[in-house]
């Protein structure tokens, strides 16, 4: 059945211009699915703040103060809304014009456009990018999630579980173009460790248990957190010589795909975990803590090993025993579940259902 053509704004995170790394892996996802819906014929525009490129998706930029980020304030934050703040103006722009559109779908992990649903006339969609952080965005969540049921998405179940909403989630999952990834079937020796350097992603696990199983590692990724990279380099003289920095995707899956597994130890839950199919592409089973999103993408035994979290020696024992993991089938789980179209089909789906609904 062809799909109706439909016409969308997305409506960016607020925390910094698209492209700049400040929205971190909501600027994939905002990115990906506007090209792909581009690509099905779909109308689409991207409101964001000014300074947002986005490749050749029409972007419409939105002057204003930055929003301050959510994932370093406490639970009892009371909700911040700037003088001028960016947040504001862009939402004003959505309801001026809201009318040019069939849907609006909200990226922003911000109470304001909760808020606003219901004062809207046309429908709007809210994509939910991390787990539960404070009290007044998990009240905004759940009036939505009674009043408009679903208009929530996320990208797994164990994220939309933190907001201990019951089934109010549609779980989407995320994607990468595949086509950007070579598989790599005769790795080097070492093991891989990729993300913002930063305490909640746990390094110093994955530097103890390559350490353990006396294999070594190497390390990728945003140095965010120079004081905390200080004391991993104190306590493992040896990671200045892993660290390879923050590598563009087609200079990482090139060293990817030399690793024999990659090692993901999150300490908080992990809304996703990009990194993992980005090994998958490139055939590297991934060894991870069994939390969070990695615990919805590895197949334990297939395409990698889950353990239980934070317990350093069974990860050294998971990498004693990565010999067993399948590389193609590695590739494989990523061209059947991570491919843009799979995941393109799914969000096409929700819309539609919303549209139906309104
Ligand atoms: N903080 N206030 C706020 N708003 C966002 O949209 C936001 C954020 N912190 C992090 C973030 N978005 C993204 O990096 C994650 O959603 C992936």
């Amino acid at each position: 059945m062809t799909q109706a053509i439909r016409q969308f704004y997305f409506l960016s995170t607020p925390v910094g211009p698209l492209g700049s790394g400040l929205g971190g892996g909501v600027e994939l996802t905002v990115l990906n699915l506007a090209e792909e819906f581009l690509r099905r014929g779909h109308r689409v525009k991207v409101v964001a703040p000014e300074g947002s490129q986005l490749r050749e998706v029409p972007v419409i930029e939105i002057a204003g103060q930055l929003q301050p980020t959510a994932h370093t304030q406490a639970r009892d934050t009371p909700i911040i809304l700037p003088v001028d703040g960016v947040l504001g103006q862009m939402w004003e722009f959505a309801y001026q014009n809201q009318l040019e559109v069939d849907l609006i779908v909200n990226f922003a992990f911000d109470w304001l456009p909760f808020y606003l649903t219901p004062f809207f006339q046309i429908p709007v969609a809210h994509f939910v990018t991390m787990g539960s952080l404070s009290d007044a965005l998990d009240q905004a969540v759940e009036q939505i999630a009674q009043q408009l049921p679903g208009r929530l998405g996320a990208y797994t179940q164990t994220q939309a579980e933190t907001f201990g909403l019951g089934d109010a989630f549609r779980t989407l999952g995320s994607a990468i173009d595949l086509e950007k990834y070579q598989v790599c079937l005769s790795p080097s020796s070492y093991l891989a460790w990729v993300g913002r350097i930063s305490p909640e992603k746990g390094l110093e696990d994955a530097l103890e248990a390559a350490a353990i199983a006396q294999v070594p590692l190497r390390i990728f990724g945003k140095l965010e957190n120079p004081e905390y990279w200080q004391r991993i380099c104190r306590q493992y003289p040896q990671a200045e010589d892993y660290y390879l920095g923050f590598l563009p995707t087609h200079e990482l899956q090139q060293h990817l795909g030399l690793c024999r597994a990659l090692l993901m130890t999150p300490r908080w839950v992990e809304a996703f975990g990009n990194v993992a199919i980005e090994a998958l592409a490139c055939g590297v089973p991934v060894i991870a803590y069994n939390r969070g999103g990695p615990a919805e993408i590895v197949q334990p035994g297939q395409t990698g090993w889950l353990v239980a979290p934070d317990d350093v020696g069974a990860l050294a024992a998971a990498i004693q025993a990565i010999d067993q993991l399948d590389r193609q089938a590695c590739r494989r789980q990523a061209e059947r579940d991570y491919s843009l179209a799979a995941w393109g089909d799914r969000f096409e789906a929700w819309f539609e259902e919303i549209l139906s609904l309104s």
